[in-house]
């Protein structure tokens, strides 16, 4: 693998302020960790936030699992995003036509397009969908940045070959709007202006009973060229989130840093 540009270099490649900002904040924080609190109660979506904050540069969410949602929530998550310094990544995967994702992402309960920096969606519709995302962006008056799943990291998933190539051109083809990928790693040739975040991660190798697949920060970031490592039940599974958290960053990290010297 040729040596990587630092994140610093690819802020400035990047036209979508929003992609720009996270590339800095990386480089900040010297986190290129992304952390999912995917618990069910506000408070301790809250309480995990807040205790992992300082090791991450992006909280991503489920809205949709909380039980006790209110609007409070939302704005405790912005408050805790600049006290702390990340972006915000709603996880909400759409995958309708352009008109039904442009009502799902500024209207109903959540109105994400409101308060998430990040969403993501499947390619699956055909381009129209990257459309109505940036339609419903531009009607939030809101900076928002969208990753396209070119790769998912569960077992007989068919996010593969032609699929993962044509999520590619449709990112080449909306520079604005697409920051970059789910992917299970640094999809080659490599475009610098673009992120790649992999879920999938734990300190060990391993899987859940549902098809979930782990691989470690070292492979995804070191050896596969991701960016950005996604990490859930690795961390707040743990006795202790925070500790545990910074043992990812550090690992996470040092991988990109062998990556950019070697
Ligand atoms: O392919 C994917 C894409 C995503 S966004 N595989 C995933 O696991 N995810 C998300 O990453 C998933 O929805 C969950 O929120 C997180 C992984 O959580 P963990 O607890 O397995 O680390």
């Amino acid at each position: 693998r040729p040596k990587a540009l630092p994140f610093a270099q690819r802020a400035a490649l990047c036209p979508n302020p929003v992609g720009r900002r996270l590339f800095e904040i990386m480089e900040q924080k010297k986190s290129n960790l992304s952390f999912n609190p995917d618990v069910t109660k506000k408070a301790e979506i809250l309480r995990l936030t807040d205790l992992v904050g300082p090791s991450i540069c992006m909280l991503k969410t489920h809205i949709d699992v909380v039980e006790d949602f209110d609007w409070d929530l939302v704005e405790q998550l912005r408050a805790l995003a600049v006290k702390h310094n990340f972006v915000i990544f709603e996880d909400r995967k759409f995958a309708d036509i352009g008109n039904t994702v442009q009502l799902q992402f500024t209207s109903g309960v959540y109105r994400i397009a409101e308060w998430a920096d990040i969403v993501n969606a499947h390619l699956v519709p055909g381009p129209g969908i990257i459309d109505g995302l940036r339609q419903g962006a531009k009607a939030a008056g809101r900076d928002i940045g969208l990753l396209l799943l070119a790769e998912m990291s569960s077992k007989g998933n068919l996010a593969t070959g032609a699929y993962t190539e044509a999520n590619v051109k449709a990112a080449l083809e909306h520079p604005d709007f697409v920051i970059g990928f789910i992917a299970m790693q640094g999809l080659a040739p490599a475009h610098p202006n673009l992120m790649y975040i992999t879920p999938g991660v734990q300190l060990a190798k391993g899987g859940d009973a549902l098809g979930q697949q782990y691989d470690t920060p070292e492979a995804v970031v070191g050896r596969k060229g991701s960016d950005i490592i996604q990490v859930g039940r690795g961390i707040f599974g743990a006795a202790d989130p925070a500790a545990e958290a910074e043992k990812y960053r550090v690992a996470a990290w040092e991988a990109y840093q062998a990556r950019v010297q070697a």
